[in-house]
Order: structure tokens, then sequence, then C-alpha cells
């Protein structure tokens, strides 16, 4: 594709404008691998100066207007009053992520925890995270269990779904009329033999029999190596259970580095199984979600690269020639219809994307503006002492 034509420009600048990404609080503090975790000048050192720094993201990307957060790694005294920080910077708060992993008494589960005062004290978590919502006017709740076992026999596999099932119904009983849980699977990791949600078919099938306010997270880097992820969003598309991304790269499992960078290619195609489903526009009630928890290159820039790359795997997918496809497709012409795809593949969509940020009224490279503006020096001056991202620190 060489030339865009005007229509088909003034459609793909108007769906680009509207696109909307959600950043992670936990992308801009410090973090690392289990071996070493790299501290970094200038990070945050409480969730306000984080949601300052997400801010920042949407000020020179334009369309990162809200930010996750995740709880208690961003526990405050009053969310409203952090709600109403985030919007006098100019964003909002995303999703509450709750986190059921990080406790002793979690050994061997939360929810899923052979002692039930353990599943209690999961379970209370869960209901507090739903009063942050309340606070803060979140409507996604995201759950993701590190819950499993490490070797056969340890637990009664079906118990712990029976174990599951009961918590999140008595989750989703305490939702709000606008508030939904978003639950993540991961195919391993922390535990080795089983996951109590280890794939899309076991968090469809709890999300389902839960109703219509129960949907699934992929997190792209929770498959096991060379899964068509592709395939797992139409399918979830196709029966309205597809609730957000988690969108991060890997290499080998869940590395957590910026998002399209090890794979630019997988992220364009589960975009064109957005697209072609019309499922971009906010009314469709998809969340675009950044999880990702990069350890040695600098925070806000890893995560407006990482913006920028969901902005130009959706141009891309934007121009697909949706009707040269259908008809390829109708002529059984295989190669003609990989053809339409890869042209709009191979397409630069660097200076559409640089125009849409001009008439958006931002600077058309947002990495050279950042850098430019000076905010990492001044941060760096102010705060002392930067936190760890939740874990390792
Ligand atoms: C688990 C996960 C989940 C957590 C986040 C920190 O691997 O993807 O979304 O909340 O990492
Ligand atoms: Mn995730
Ligand atoms: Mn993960």
């Amino acid at each position: 594709m060489t030339d865009i034509d005007p229509s088909t420009r003034s459609r793909v600048l108007a769906a680009l404008r509207d696109q909307r990404i959600e950043t992670a609080s936990w992308a801009f503090g410090n973090s690392g691998t289990r071996f070493k975790v790299f501290a970094q000048a200038g990070v945050p050192r409480n969730p306000y100066e984080k949601i300052a720094d997400a801010a920042t993201v949407h000020r020179f990307t334009g369309v990162a207007p809200t930010v996750a957060l995740h709880i208690p790694w961003d526990k405050v005294e009053d969310y409203a009053d952090l709600a109403a920080y985030a919007k006098e910077r100019g964003v909002g708060l995303g999703a509450i992520n709750a986190n059921v992993f990080q406790d002793d008494d979690y050994k061997l589960g939360s929810v899923t925890n052979p002692d039930p005062q353990v599943r209690a004290k999961a379970l209370a978590h869960l209901f507090e995270c739903v009063d942050i919502m309340d606070a803060t006017g979140s409507r996604d709740l995201k759950l993701w269990f590190s819950d499993g076992t490490n070797y056969p026999g340890q637990d009664s596999i079906r118990a712990r779904q029976d174990r599951l099932a009961e918590a999140l119904s008595a989750v989703y009983r305490r939702l709000g009329e606008d508030q939904r849980i978003l639950l993540e699977y991961k195919l391993f990791e922390p535990a080795f033999y089983t996951m109590d949600v280890p794939d899309w078919g076991t968090a469809f099938a709890h999300c389902l029999a839960l109703g219509g306010k129960a949907q699934v997270v992929i997190d792209t880097g929770h498959h096991a190596p060379g899964t068509n992820i592709e395939f797992i969003v139409a399918v979830l598309l196709r029966a309205g259970k597809l609730g957000g991304f988690d969108f991060n790269s890997r290499f080998y499992a869940d590395d957590d580095l910026m998002v399209g960078a090890a794979d630019p290619f997988q992220l364009f195609r589960i975009m064109c199984e957005i697209v072609s489903a019309d499922a971009l526009r906010a009314e469709a009630g998809i969340a675009f979600m950044l999880d990702q928890c990069h350890n040695i290159e600098p925070k806000i820039q890893a995560v407006i690269r990482s913006v920028m790359n969901v902005q130009e795997a959706t141009a891309k997918a934007l121009l697909v020639d949706a009707s040269a496809l259908a008809s390829a497709q109708r002529d059984g012409d295989v190669l003609a219809a990989n053809e339409v795809l890869m042209d709009a593949y191979q397409t630069d969509v660097r200076p559409l994307l640089r125009d849409l940020r001009g008439e958006m009224g931002l600077e058309p490279d947002p990495i050279a503006a950042y850098k430019q503006s000076g905010y990492l020096e001044t941060v760096t001056s102010s705060r002392v002492g930067g936190n760890a991202a939740g874990w390792g620190a």
C-alpha cells in the first residue's frame, strides 16, 4: 500500500483519535527479576507520583487517559482524593487489580486455599477492591489468581474449582450496576503443576456461569509458546466475553516487556480481529490495558513506546482493505487474501501517526518531546528514594 486514499485516511484517523489505552501504575516503579531489582533515578515514591507519570504519558501521546491501580501496591488513605488528583492531572483511574498473591497465608492458594480462613481473608480483599472501585469510579475489577499446585495429589483439582466458583460468585454479587469482573488466566507460574485458571477456556467457563458482568481478560504473555492468541480473541469476541487485554511482549515466558517489541506481527493480527469485529470503539467495552513491568529501560519512555506500538499495530489493522479481503476470501484466493493483510502490515504508518498527533495538538514525536520536556530531570531532583513496582524491594 503506497498511497492511502483520502476517505480511508479520514476513517483511520478518526478511529485512532478515539483510541484509548490504559497504562499500569506498576510500570513506573522499580522492578526486576527474581535475581535483581535495578533502581532508577526519579521513580515514583507513592501512588500519587505514579499517576503523575501516567499523566505525562498521556500528555505526550493523547491516547492514554486512564491508569490502572494495583491494591495494595497503590494503597492510599483516601481513594476519592487520589481520583481527584488524577483528574487534576488530566487522567482518570482505570481498572482495580486485586492482589491475593503476596502474602504468606496464600502459599497454598487464596480463594482456592483448602483452609476456609485463608479463603475468607482473600475474599475480604476482593470486596475491599470493589469498595475502592466505588470510590474511584472504576468500572473493572481485574482478577488474577496465582492459585495452583506444584505436585500431583497436592490438592483436589475439582474442589479448587468449586472454591474458585464460590468466591467469584460472591464477588459478582457485590458488583454495582456498571461494574464488572475481568478474569485473567495464566498457563503457569507461580504454580507449576496446575494453575486454577490456566487458560481462556477455564476463565470463559467461570465467566459464563457468573453472567453478563464477567468477562475474560487476555494477557498476551500468559500462553504456551506458539499459541494463536488472535484465535482466542475471535472466539471470545464472538461470544461477547472478551473484556480486555493486558498487553506486553514475551520471548519466552511472562517476560512483561514493552508491548509490540517481541512480535509486532502478532499484535497486528490481534488488532485485526478487534477491528474486523468493530470492537475498537469505547462502546464495545474492550479495555486495552498495558501490563508491562520492564526492568532495565527508562520507565516513562518505555511506556510511551508501548503506547506508540499499540497505535502502530492499530493503524495497520485499520488499513486492511476489508472489501478486497472479503472478496478474496469468497473466491477462495488464499494468496490474494494473505496479500491484503500483509499489504496493510507492511505500510509505514508512522507519517500518518505524526499527522494524527499534529491534528490533536501534540508533538509529532512523543518520545523526543518527552525527553525535551525535562520531566525526568525535574522529578529526579524532587524524588529521592523511589519505590519498587510492588515486589522485590
Ligand atoms: C500476573 C499478572 C497479573 C498481575 C500482574 C502484576 O502475571 O499479569 O495481571 O496483576 O501480573
Ligand atoms: Mn496481567
Ligand atoms: Mn503476567
